[in-house]
């Protein structure tokens, strides 16, 4: 850490007491079998949680990637991250582009940045896809591990509702899937050739965790995306590309590299999929995408 002050356990007493005994905080899982927690509204005090990563003076940075027509919801990202991501913390944003002059100027708060890093269109959108693990790691290795301490690495075609704070942090983040959060595993949409490298037999895996989410302090990030991006070369030097891209491969890699802290649906829903009761708030959401005009 880049640290300052210390937290002072006094500066922030004036919060309810923890009752081993009483009060389920939610009704959903709060922590894996490895003891790792499961963030949701209700099992944080964000203020305390304020109290005790301010005076660290993180960094905190956020990948995305907007190639080709992807570009257009850069406009609508940018603005609600400065609504809702990481408020009175130092944020990077890093954009990877095909076409840095479609990149719209969102008017930043203070401590918040951008870069622009150019980038080559693939013509398969496979391709674009499964890039992004190699350039989130080559990119961690080149600038970003000197310049944030935490990144996130997320999809562009999403916008925020409601705040994201230090109750994301930790060491290496997964998200849980919208789509797969009440499914048992063996339904997961895992990949299931022998041949891939990102194969899950019928009887392994924790949670299906999205894609468009995931993040840590930036020196594991580097790890995983490496990790993800060697096997995603395997699979290419034999021929194969796993069902769903680098997301097959991460959640093969989160099976062996159980992460820190798994985030609720909250932080990866989609908006066309109802709020359900157990979900309190929903805070980073994918959009509706015409899929036609995006796609093609
Ligand atoms: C992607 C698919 C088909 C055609 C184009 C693209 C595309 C993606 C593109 O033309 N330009 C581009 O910048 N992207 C980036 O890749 C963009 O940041 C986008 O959010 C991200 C993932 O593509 P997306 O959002 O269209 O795919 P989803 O929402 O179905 O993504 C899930 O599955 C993907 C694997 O195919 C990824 O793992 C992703 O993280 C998942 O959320
Ligand atoms: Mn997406």
């Amino acid at each position: 850490y880049k640290g300052e002050k210390p937290f002072q356990p006094g500066a922030q007493s004036q919060y309810p007491q923890p009752k081993l005994l009483e009060h389920r905080p939610t009704e959903l899982l709060t922590l894996t079998p490895w003891l790792a927690p499961i963030v949701s509204e209700g099992t944080f005090n964000p203020e305390l949680l304020q109290s005790m990563y301010q005076p660290l003076n993180l960094t905190i940075g956020l990948t995305v990637f907007a190639v080709g027509k992807y570009t257009y919801f850069v406009q609508n990202f940018l603005k609600s991250a400065e609504r809702f991501f990481m408020l009175g913390y130092q944020v990077h944003y890093y954009i990877f582009t095909d076409k840095p002059s479609a990149i719209p100027q969102v008017p930043l708060g203070p401590g918040r940045l951008l870069s622009i890093t150019p980038i080559l269109k693939h013509s398969r959108w496979e391709e674009v896809s499964t890039r992004r693990m190699e350039t989130i790691s080559l990119h961690i290795a080149q600038k970003a591990h000197r310049e944030v301490d935490y990144i996130f690495c997320l999809d562009v075609d999403m916008v925020f509702h409601n705040p994201w704070g230090p109750e994301t942090l930790g060491d290496l983040i997964a998200t849980i899937h919208p789509g797969y959060y009440a499914v048992p595993r063996q339904q997961f949409p895992y990949e299931r050739r022998h041949t891939s490298t990102a194969f899950v037999p019928e009887d392994e895996g924790d949670f299906y965790y999205g894609g468009a989410v995931f993040g840590g302090r930036v020196a594991r990030v580097y790890e995983f995306t490496r990790g993800c991006h060697m096997a995603i070369l395997a699979d290419k030097a034999n021929g194969i590309m796993a069902t769903w891209q680098e997301e097959s491969h991460l959640n093969r890699r989160f099976i062996s590299h159980k992460p820190s802290k798994v985030l609720s649906p909250e932080y990866l829903w989609d908006d066309r999929k109802p709020q359900p009761p157990s979900l309190k708030v929903i805070r980073f959401s994918s959009l509706d995408k015409t899929t036609s005009w995006l796609r093609s």
